[in-house]
């Protein structure tokens, strides 16, 4: 089996290269480990940033997400028991933000592919990639108890944080940067709408939670638990109580309830791995980076990797210069960093560490005071929100 790119990988950014590569006339093929209805019901992201809305868009994958998807103005900051608004297109010059779950972008792309696009196999695990910095890198795989060979001009790992793809590279030419924290997010899905047309992120001294959606009759909120915690500790009415300690308010606020039909628990890491790119080995995505949940980064970078990769493949294709392929790792991270640096930002203004001290809680407030009472603290915040643009 031979392809110009082989991805690995079948999340957001390996479904959205494919496309991206099909509609500029590249051949792709995407070995996908796992089978298409677990990729199309993983739980995870829900917000698009601006970017990624447009770039859905250009891709011809936007049809469904600009029919269902809830475009959203603005976030409301939660503290002691206070409300504050952050509105996104004054902030930002008219910038906002899709409500359009992972799992829907998934469904779509897929969809897409199999229609038009090259080669998608479920059920095919890499198990290593090969020549790496050769001009024929390859891809080794199972597929249907068989092992098989993908020869590559260029390999993409898209694989996410487990994968294989980086292990290519070899460690002495890598440098990693990571930070664990002390806690998670116990996340719910429930069949009820949300209790608040906006995402709330609420700062309490009890924890961190998060008020999100999936559509205008199911509920996504989070908890911040500690590290460790097994979802089935807490019960359907332990999970409400807390939600409403954290969210409650001054003005009598109220949480509406409703059967809780998906608990998970979610590890709140921070990681960088460095270069993105070994020889014709790339990699995009969760393979290279992660970031905590709170600033709604993950997806988004992921996005912003494929399309600097398809990017600078049709420009070498149309001038004969490599170099943005060889900017790849340079031109990612830099815009990862700054990911890196909002979501650090966003979990430690928001999450009460367990050993936190009432210096540590003052600290807090005193960040979330100056968003609410300057507007040039508020506009980074919404800048970061809405998304760094695509180079
Ligand atoms: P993915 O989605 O992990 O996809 C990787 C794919 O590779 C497959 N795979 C292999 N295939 C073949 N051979 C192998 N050896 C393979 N090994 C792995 C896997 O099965 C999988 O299908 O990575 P990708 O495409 O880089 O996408 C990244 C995003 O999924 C991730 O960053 C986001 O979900 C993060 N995230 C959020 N991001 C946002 O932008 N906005 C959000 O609101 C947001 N909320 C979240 C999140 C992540 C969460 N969790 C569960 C980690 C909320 C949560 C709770
Ligand atoms: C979600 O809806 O899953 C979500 C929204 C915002 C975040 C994280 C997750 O910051």
């Amino acid at each position: 089996m031979r392809t110009t790119v082989g991805i690995v990988g079948a999340g957001p950014a390996g479904l959205l290269l494919a496309r991206l590569l099909h509609r500029a006339g590249i051949d792709s093929v995407v070995l996908e480990s796992r089978d298409r209805s677990y990729v199309e019901q993983r739980q995870r992201a829900g917000i698009l940033e601006q970017g990624t809305v447009d770039v859905l868009r250009a891709a011809g994958a936007g049809e469904r997400m600009d029919r269902e998807g809830l475009r959203h103005d603005g976030i409301e900051l939660r503290y002691d028991r206070r409300r504050h608004r952050v509105d996104f297109p004054a902030l930002t010059g008219g910038r906002s933000v899709m409500v359009y779950a992972q799992t829907e972008v998934c469904k779509d792309l897929i969809a897409l592919q199999l229609k038009e696009g090259g080669p998608l196999l479920f059920e095919a695990e890499a198990l290593a990639v090969e020549g790496a910095d050769t001009d024929s890198p390859r891809v080794r795989f199972r597929h249907e108890g068989r092992e098989s060979v993908l020869e590559c001009d260029y390999v993409v790992g898209c694989d996410g944080f487990w994968g294989v793809a980086r292990k290519a590279i070899p460690a002495g030419l890598t440098r990693t940067f990571e930070r664990t924290y002390p806690f998670a997010w116990l996340g719910i899905l429930a069949d009820v709408p949300p209790s608040h047309d906006e995402l709330v992120y609420a700062r309490h001294d009890r924890g961190f939670a998060l008020l999100s959606m999936r559509s205008p009759s199911v509920s996504r909120l989070y908890l911040q638990v500690p590290e460790g915690t097994d979802a089935e500790q807490w019960s359907d009415e332990e999970i409400w109580q807390e939600l409403q300690y954290r969210f409650e308010t001054a003005d009598g606020w109220r949480l509406e309830r409703g059967p809780i039909t998906q608990k998970s628990v979610t590890p709140m890491r921070s990681y960088v791995h460095e270069p993105m790119r070994h020889g014709r080995l790339f990699l995009a995505g969760d393979a290279a980076h992660i970031v905590p949940p709170t600033g709604a980064k993950g997806l988004n970078l992921a996005v912003g990797d494929v399309v600097t990769f398809a990017r600078a493949l049709v420009h070498l294709r149309e001038t004969g210069s490599a170099e943005r392929l060889d900017a790849y790792s340079q031109t990612c991270l830099r815009r990862v960093w700054q990911a890196e640096r909002f979501s650090y930002d966003m979990t430690t203004m928001l999450h009460r560490a367990p050993d936190a001290t009432p210096f540590d809680d003052g600290l807090q407030l005193a960040r979330l005071d100056r968003i609410a009472s300057s507007r040039a603290a508020a506009t980074d915040l919404a800048e970061g929100y809405t998304g760094f643009p695509l180079d």
